[in-house]
C-alpha cells in the first residue's frame, strides 16, 4: 500500500495540479476515486463539502486544495524537488504563472470541454461515470453525469463563458498557447530545468480538460506540440525531456527570455482586468458587510461583477480563492529587497503587468480547516 493518498479524478482540473506535483516528488501515491466509499466516509467528514483534491499524508492527515497540498508536503520535508525556487523574484514569477494557470485559463478549459459535445460527450461521460460512481448502471450512469455535467455547465457560464464570447474565448487560447509553445521550444519547463508552482498552475487546465479532452487534445497536438510534450513531462515522475538534448537552461536564462516576457503580456492582457477588477469589488463589497457576515468561513462565490475583457464586458463570479493566490505573489514580493524589487519591475513593468503587486484588498484572506477565512 503507497504511504499517500490522493482523492481526485482524471478529469478534474485541481486534481492535476497536485498530482504532478506529488509525482514529481517521487513519492509512493494511491489515488482514489470520488466514488469510493471512503471518501463519503473519512474524507467528507473533514472537508466538510464534496470537493477534489484532497490528500491524506502518512500519519492519515486530511488536506483539501491544489496550493496546501504542496504546501504540507514541502513542510514536511519529503519534497525532492521544492515548488518554490530558490531565487526570490523567480519564486514571484512562478507564483504568478500559479494564479493565471488556475484561474486565468478556466475560461478555455470549460469552453472546450462543454461547447465541443460531438467530439466530447462520449469520453466525458465515461471518464466522469468512472471516478464519480465506478461500476454504475446504465440507468444510473446517465442520471449521474446529467447531474455533474449540468453543474459544471452552469459553472463555465459563472466564468464568462457564454456565445457571446467564445469567439474571444478561442482566440485568446490560441495565443496563449502560440506564446507557451515559442518558449518551451526552447525550455522543458516554465522557468527552466525544473518545474516550479507556475507549472504546477499551468498544468491544471492544460492537463486534465486541454490536453485530455478529445477536442482541445487534437487542437494541442496539431497546433503546439511543445506544449503537448510538456503535459506529458508534467505527468511523469522523470524530465522525459529528451530533445532538449540533456542541455539544461539555467532557470535564470528562463527568466530574462524574451518568450516569458511574452507569457507575461498576455497575463496582462488576458487576466490582468479581471484580477483588478476583482480586487475594487471586494473592496467595496467589504465596506458595506457587517462584521458577523465576515465571521464564518468565505463562500466560494460572494457575487458577481461584470468588466471590459477584449472588447466584451463579461459578467463572473467573484471568487475570494482567487484573491488568496493573489496574496500569495504579494507576500513573495513584500519580502524582496530593493536590488530584487528592482529586477522584478525590470520583468513586470514591460510586460505591464505591475499592478498585479498594487492591487489589494483591503483585509487579508486565509485558509484554515479546509476553507477560506477573512482574516480579523
Ligand atoms: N481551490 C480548490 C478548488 C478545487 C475544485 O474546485 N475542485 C473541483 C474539481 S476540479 C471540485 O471538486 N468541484 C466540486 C464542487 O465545487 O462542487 C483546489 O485548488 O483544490
Amino acid at each position: 500500500m503507497a504511504d499517500w493518498i490522493l482523492y481526485g479524478m482524471p478529469g478534474s482540473l485541481y486534481t492535476a495540479k497536485a498530482r504532478s506535483y506529488l509525482r514529481k516528488q517521487g513519492l509512493s501515491v494511491e489515488e482514489r476515486a470520488p466514488g469510493d466509499p471512503r471518501f463519503t466516509g473519512e474524507i467528507i467528514p473533514v472537508t466538510g463539502r464534496w470537493i477534489v483534491p484532497v490528500l491524506q499524508d502518512p500519519d492519515g492527515a486530511i488536506v483539501q486544495d491544489g496550493a496546501d497540498i504542496i504546501d504540507h508536503v514541502e513542510a514536511r520535508g519529503a519534497a525532492v524537488r521544492s515548488a518554490y525556487p530558490a531565487d526570490p523574484v523567480a519564486r514571484v514569477i512562478s507564483l504568478i504563472f500559479e494564479l493565471f494557470g488556475g484561474e486565468g485559463l478556466l475560461r478555455p478549459a470549460m469552453h472546450y470541454r462543454w461547447n465541443f459535445d460531438a467530439d466530447n460527450l462520449p469520453f466525458l461521460e465515461r471518464d466522469f461515470v468512472n471516478a464519480l460512481f465506478p461500476g454504475a448502471d446504465a440507468a444510473t450512469r446517465a442520471g449521474v453525469f446529467a447531474r455533474s455535467s449540468g453543474l459544471m455547465r452552469k459553472a463555465a457560464v459563472g466564468f464568462g463563458v457564454t456565445p457571446d464570447s467564445f469567439a474571444a474565448v478561442e482566440a485568446s487560447y490560441l495565443d496563449f498557447l502560440d506564446r507557451f509553445d515559442a518558449h518551451l521550444a526552447a525550455y522543458p519547463y516554465l522557468l527552466g530545468d525544473a518545474p516550479t508552482i507556475g507549472d504546477y498552475g499551468l498544468i491544471a487546465p492544460l492537463h486534465a480538460h486541454l490536453s485530455r479532452d478529445p477536442h482541445p487534445s487534437a487542437l494541442m497536438k496539431r497546433r503546439a506540440l511543445h506544449v503537448w510534450r510538456w503535459v506529458e513531462r508534467m505527468t511523469t515522475r522523470d524530465d522525459d525531456a529528451g530533445e532538449y538534448l540533456a542541455v539544461s537552461p539555467p532557470a535564470l536564462t528562463a527568466l530574462a527570455s524574451p518568450t516569458l516576457a511574452a507569457l507575461l503580456g498576455f497575463v496582462a492582457e488576458d487576466y490582468l482586468p479581471e484580477a483588478e477588477a476583482m480586487v475594487a469589488w471586494l473592496n467595496a463589497w467589504l465596506s458595506e458587510q457587517p462584521a458577523d457576515r465576515l465571521a464564518g468561513p468565505v463562500d466560494r462565490s460572494v457575487g458577481r461583477m461584470t468588466f471590459p475583457w477584449r472588447g466584451l464586458a463579461l459578467t463572473v463570479m467573484v471568487m475570494p480563492y482567487r484573491l488568496w493566490l493573489l496574496q500569495r505573489i504579494q507576500d513573495a514580493a513584500d519580502v524582496l529587497d530593493a536590488e530584487q524589487a528592482a529586477a522584478l519591475a525590470g520583468l513586470l513593468g514591460p510586460a505591464g503587468l505591475s499592478s498585479l503587486l498594487s492591487a489589494r484588498v483591503s483585509r487579508r484572506i486565509e485558509r484554515r480547516a479546509q476553507r477560506e477565512w477573512w482574516a480579523a
